[in-house]
């Protein structure tokens, strides 16, 4: 499609610094001209947003979603982002910076969490289609390092940080399996830099991979 914007995704655990990047990376490529739209999953639009409090902060009397369920939920809110955020910006130009997107899905929902990755990458065709990220970076942190700066930040864990320490090891071996599946799609990136490096690696698999705008 001629002028579609780009669309870059950044996938990680939590506390890998994904918001800290996104914010480096929009103010870096908006000063090169380029109009960039920073948005978050799951979230992005009021409907999704309000879907995240339902994933992330449910009422006692919800108790919880169990793996499938949580996958639609996350999917619904995809889909509502897409529709009304994501797709829109792109036919405008714009480029997109995305925190978390369907690879999220695949390591939390699938790898960790147990749902099969065919039903995921089903669900996936139906609601995501052909809004595929032209990058995907992949934040690579210990977890033990993610959660040092976690606890720094403070704040209550919620439905999905609280879970079990091997559920988080799953997931952050999922990231690293889905870049490895996905060369052409995700950059690596050791997430243990700090944060100017960070971004300063970020724009050189950026420029490398997207024909950078200067
Ligand atoms: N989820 C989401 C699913 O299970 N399936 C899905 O399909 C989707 C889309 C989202 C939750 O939902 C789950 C995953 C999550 O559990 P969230 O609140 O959006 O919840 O969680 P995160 O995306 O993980 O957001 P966090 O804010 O926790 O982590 P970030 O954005 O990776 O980290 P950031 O930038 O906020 O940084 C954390 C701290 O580290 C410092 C920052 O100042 C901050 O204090 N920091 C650094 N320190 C040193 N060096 C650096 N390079 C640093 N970068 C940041």
């Amino acid at each position: 499609m001629p002028n579609r914007g780009r669309f870059i995704t950044l996938e990680g655990g939590e506390g890998v610094g994904k918001s800290t990047l996104a914010a480096e990376l929009s103010l870096r490529l908006s000063r090169r001209g380029v109009d960039v739209i920073r948005t978050r999953e799951p979230g992005g639009t009021p409907g999704a947003e309000a879907i995240r409090k339902l994933i992330l902060t449910p009422d006692g009397e919800i108790g919880g979603w169990q793996p499938m369920a949580e996958t639609l939920l996350f999917y619904a809110a995809r889909r509502d982002h897409l529709d009304k955020l994501i797709r829109p910006a792109l036919e405008r130009g714009s480029w997109v910076i995305c925190d978390r997107f369907s690879d999220s899905t695949r390591a939390y929902q699938a790898a960790a969490g147990g749902v099969s990755a065919g039903d995921v990458e089903a669900i996936d065709r139906i609601c995501v289609g052909v809004t595929v990220p032209d990058l995907t970076l992949v934040l690579d942190l210990p977890i033990a390092l993610a959660r040092q700066r976690m606890t720094a930040r403070a704040g209550a864990a919620d439905a999905i940080e609280s879970r079990l320490l091997s559920y988080h090891e799953a997931v952050h071996l999922g990231f690293l399996e889905i870049a490895k599946a996905n060369p052409q799609r995700c950059a690596v990136l050791d997430a243990s830099a700090n944060p100017q490096s960070l971004a300063d690696a970020a724009m050189a698999a950026i420029d490398a991979r997207l024909d950078g705008v200067r």
